[in-house]
């Protein structure tokens, strides 16, 4: 039966499409008993449309069954790697949690407000607290010293910043106060929005790898008998101070100590009680020593000194000297012996004796066994110059502390002249020094040792005695006021009884108080505390009057002087000696003169020799002065002459 196509089907106008379509019918056909191959130009019969249409249906129908069961498949499948990655997300995070919660290291998690958020058990037992306790407490607070805490919060605010992990070290505090030292690890935790949500942190205690750190430190550093540096740590502190010195220009010097016949000691006592004298030794020379220098023990019975601020090697010598002394105490054992031991000591400087220190080394120990040649217990500087300076102080020194017993010590004194009319009105004692061998000294020469001293304490007063009951003297001969001007020194300033000796030397001389002048350098004024600013009132209340000499080489500004209860200004001979060459020196002079009229001060010029230097200080109205040009200091005979002289021409003034 020949089957016939709808027009439309017929319509497809492509020949491909319209077997296509046949031919996809054909089977259909077969199973419905007709045939349609031979009919594909034909047309279908009405009745065909349902069968087609059910076709239809049924391969959709058929198609979205197995869309369906492939679906369903691979939800399941998807479901069980969900489940899967579930499971093992658990377990690796039970994984971690067991690790940090076993874990000997620290683990800290700490929220942006620095509180704990959680601390593993490590941490807990180290600090000796529980979960609960540490829970929302700020981190700080708990466990951080208060000096590290500012610290903490920077490395905080850095990881906020940056978000980078960071290291740092810092201590944490048990509830019994004992301190760990913690090397941290730590990172930040974001959430979806990139925002920090928070800190977490890894620690190692590293209390005792430090702690044996610092012992090797110090074994490879420090002698283990006395606990002194080392040659090693010596030699490079001697190098570094040589660059210091290099750079800055200054001295730096080594003393090179080795104890004297200390295998005595040994021999006798034998070596525990050797060690402990070298014990002792080295408490004794730290203790001589400032905190800048360094002490070493260089081995055996051998010490060094670095002093890596030298200001002049006379400072050498007084230390050296010093060592010396100190050593030569008696020591006692343990024991309850009782042993003496000396030392010698060589000395050596950079830059004159080397440049490096095993060179300055190597020298000061040449300089030690020159001591020791020298009969040991005295000191000897590589250069032997300076071995001669320091023994011609050693000699100086020695007869100072003799020449006040032996009464070497004499005053001469220079008359105060008025500018106006050139009457004397008074003088300065000034103190000369018959040294037995040298001759007459002056001042320069021997003061500033008795500063350095002592001894210009007990010289000062009797400079001051003497003074004062010469002046009474010759008050008592000519039966006028004498006007003595006494120099006082800043060490006798500083004497607390000073004013009451003062007090008892005018008492003792009958010299009244208004005929004694006291003057002090204005760099004695400068360096002043209020403990002189009290002695100078109470000296004031006694009656004696005040001045400042050498001024002009301070930097007294007038607040400070108008607060001195002072009656005079001696102006510095260096502002006199160039008048009248030196224009500036001149402007000083009568700044100074102009300033003293301001303060209601008298005005004394010093070293005045010429007479235009004379002219000059009249013409400014500088009351008086004293100088060569007028007379030298003289000695009390002299003086007796010259004051009968006047006394004649009744030309004394009244002060
Ligand atoms: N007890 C003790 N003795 C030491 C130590 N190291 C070295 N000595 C001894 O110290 C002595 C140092 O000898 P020297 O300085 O050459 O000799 P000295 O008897 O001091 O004589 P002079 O230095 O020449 O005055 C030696 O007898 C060493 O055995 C130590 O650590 N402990
Ligand atoms: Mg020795």
């Amino acid at each position: 039966m020949p089957v016939r196509f709808p027009g439309t089907i017929r319509s497809l106008r492509s020949p491909l499409a319209r077997a296509g379509l046949l031919s996809s019918l054909v089977p259909w056909g077969q199973a419905l008993g007709a045939d349609l191959s031979g009919q594909i130009q034909g047309t279908a019969d009405v009745w065909l449309w349902p069968l087609i249409l059910g076709g239809f249906l049924a391969l959709l129908f058929a198609s979205l069954g197995i869309y369906n069961r492939a679906l369903r498949r691979q939800v399941a499948q998807q479901t069980r790697a969900l489940r899967e990655a579930n499971t093992t997300l658990r377990s690796e995070r039970d994984f971690s949690q067991s690790i940090i919660q076993a874990s000997p290291a620290f683990f800290v998690a700490i929220d942006t407000r620095h509180r704990v958020r959680m601390m593993n058990p490590a941490m807990l037992r180290a600090l000796d607290r529980s979960a609960r306790e540490v829970r929302d407490r700020p981190f700080a607070d708990l466990c951080v010293p208060a000096d590290e805490q500012e610290a903490l919060h920077a490395v905080f605010q850095h990881m906020l910043r940056t978000g980078h992990p960071i290291q740092h070290e810092s201590h944490v505090v048990a509830r019994d106060g004992e301190r760990l030292l913690v090397e941290w690890h730590g990172n930040t935790v974001r959430n979806g929005q990139g925002q920090v949500e928070y800190f977490f942190a890894l620690g190692l205690d590293i209390t005792e790898r430090r702690r044996t750190q610092a012992q090797l430190e110090h074994i490879a550093h420090y002698d283990l008998l006395t606990g002194l540096p080392n040659r090693t740590l010596l030699q490079n502190r001697i190098s570094h101070a040589l660059d210091v010195a290099r750079r800055r220009d200054r001295q730096v010097a080594i003393l090179f100590l080795d104890l004297d016949r200390f295998k005595v000691v040994n021999d006798s006592l034998g070596h525990a009680y050797g060690d402990e004298l070298l014990r002792q030794v080295s408490d004794r020379l730290r203790r001589r020593l400032r905190e800048e220098d360094t002490l070493a023990r260089w081995g055996g019975d051998e010490f060094i000194v670095l002093v890596d601020e030298v200001d002049d090697p006379q400072g050498l010598s007084l230390l050296a000297e010093g060592i010396l002394a100190e050593l030569a105490e008696p020591y006692r054992l343990s024991n309850g012996q009782e042993v003496f031991v000396g030392g010698s000591i060589g000395i050596s400087l950079y830059p004159q004796d080397g440049r490096s220190a095993e060179q300055l080394i190597m020298k000061a120990d040449t300089a030690m066994y020159q001591a020791k040649d020298q009969g040991r217990s005295n000191y000897q500087f590589y250069t032997s110059a300076l071995t001669l300076a320091a023994n011609d102080r050693l000699a100086l020194e020695t007869s100072l502390r003799h020449a006040l017993e032996r009464e070497e010590f004499t005053l001469h004194y220079q008359p105060r002249v008025r500018t106006q009319d050139d009457v004397m009105i008074g003088m300065e004692a000034l103190v000369r020094w018959h040294h037995p061998d040298k001759g007459l000294t002056a001042p320069d020469a021997f003061i500033p040792m008795a500063e350095e001293t002592g001894l210009i304490t007990p010289l000062g007063l009797w400079v001051l005695r003497t003074a004062c009951r010469q002046a009474q003297t010759w008050m008592r001969l000519y039966g006028e006021p004498i006007h003595m001007a006494v120099n006082l020194s800043m060490r006798q300033l500083r004497q607390p009884d000073l004013v009451s000796q003062i007090d008892a030397i005018l008492r003792d001389t009958g010299l009244p108080a208004s005929s004694l002048e006291l003057e002090l350098t204005e760099s004695v004024l400068m360096a002043g505390d209020g403990h002189t600013l009290t002695a100078l009132a109470e000296l004031k209340a006694l009656g004696v009057r005040l001045a400042i000499d050498d001024f002009g080489t301070g930097y007294s500004s007038l607040a400070y002087l108008k607060r001195l209860p002072i009656d005079a200004l001696k102006i510095d001979r260096s502002f006199v000696s160039d008048i009248p060459h030196d224009a500036s020196d001149m402007a000083i002079a009568s700044t100074i003169i102009a300033m003293a009229r301001t303060l209601g001060l008298e005005v004394v010029a010093e070293g005045v020799e010429t007479p235009e230097q004379l002219a000059f200080l009249k013409k400014e109205g500088c009351d008086s002065y004293q100088g060569f040009g007028f007379s030298p200091p003289v000695d009390a005979q002299a003086m007796t002459l010259w004051l009968d002289g006047l006394a004649r021409e009744h030309r004394i003034a009244r002060a």
